[in-house]
């Protein structure tokens, strides 16, 4: 008897046990993913298909994510066959023509959607933007063009800083905010995405450099702990973690180094307010 009430306290406590364990891991609902809205929808003329251009945000200058869904212009049935898609953004200031960076298209099976990104270097007040994306289908051979062209607006906050290195006056980077886009009080992962504009057409990303940041509230004359500089994670990407202890006006100051440890810029920041 004495046994079977020893099990059944083992029994009880390991169920408990089990029980509040549950509990304390129940993970947080994942946050909804940002709605996704058409900014332009065009016919691939050569093709037979035509393209639908979405993202999440109205095209801003800054670093933009880009859906592209590919359709049979006919029945209107999503493509979702062997293509290539190549995207060519062009900004036309009447005395000169520019591009921007971009970062290729790639096929994504589950949403059957093409995403690439794109960071739009001006907004359409100094000139008009067309975005030239070229389809091949490689089951026909068909190649198609579509343009598109629309607004891109100046955010409300500047996701978008540039510089001219100290040490080289032909060197001019740019650097993106790609998160927080939505930040919390406390440690945020902060990204971004650093292009150097090599020529007129040629924007490539720049793996080599080093980034230190220092987040402050300006209006309150205070910093935080535990921030983690960005290192470079791929393609020009660099994370790290920005820790934001209250809400408000935060400028993260970055000093940017080249690859031998020489300062380049000590005087790089961007602000993000919540
Ligand atoms: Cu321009």
């Amino acid at each position: 008897m004495k046994q079977i009430f020893t099990y059944f306290i083992a029994a009880t406590l390991l169920f408990g046990l089990a029980n509040c364990d549950k509990e304390t891991t129940e993970p947080d609902p994942p946050a909804p993913a940002p709605e996704k809205t058409l900014v332009g929808e065009e016919f691939a003329i050569g093709s037979g298909l035509k393209i639908q251009y979405h993202a999440t945000e109205d095209p801003f200058v800054g670093y933009n994510k880009i859906y592209l869904t590919v359709k049979d212009s006919v029945t209107g049935n999503v493509v979702s066959g062997d293509l290539n898609i190549m995207i060519m953004p062009m900004m036309d200031m009447g005395m000169m023509m520019h591009s921007c960076p971009t970062e290729a298209v790639e096929y994504n099976s589950d949403t059957k959607e093409f995403i690439g990104a794109i960071t739009y270097v001006m907004p359409s007040t100094a000139g008009t933007w067309t975005i030239t994306t070229t389809v091949t289908d490689n089951g026909t051979g068909l190649t198609g063009v579509a343009v598109f062209d629309f607004e891109v607006v100046e955010p409300e906050e500047v996701q978008l800083t540039s510089f001219i290195s100290d040490l080289d006056p032909t060197a001019k980077f740019f650097i993106s905010l790609i998160t927080p886009k939505d930040p919390q009080v406390g440690e945020n992962d902060f990204e971004i995405i650093i292009n150097r504009k090599a020529s007129m057409m040629d924007w490539p990303y720049e793996p080599y450099l080093t980034v230190e940041i220092d987040p402050q509230m300006p209006s309150m004359n205070h910093g935080s702990p535990n921030n983690v500089n960005p290192t470079h994670i791929g393609d020009g990407h660099y994370k790290g973690v920005t820790n934001f202890t209250m809400t408000g006006w935060w400028r993260v100051n970055m000093v940017i180094k080249d690859g031998e440890g020489n300062i380049i810029k000590d005087d790089v920041y961007l602000d993000i307010t919540f």
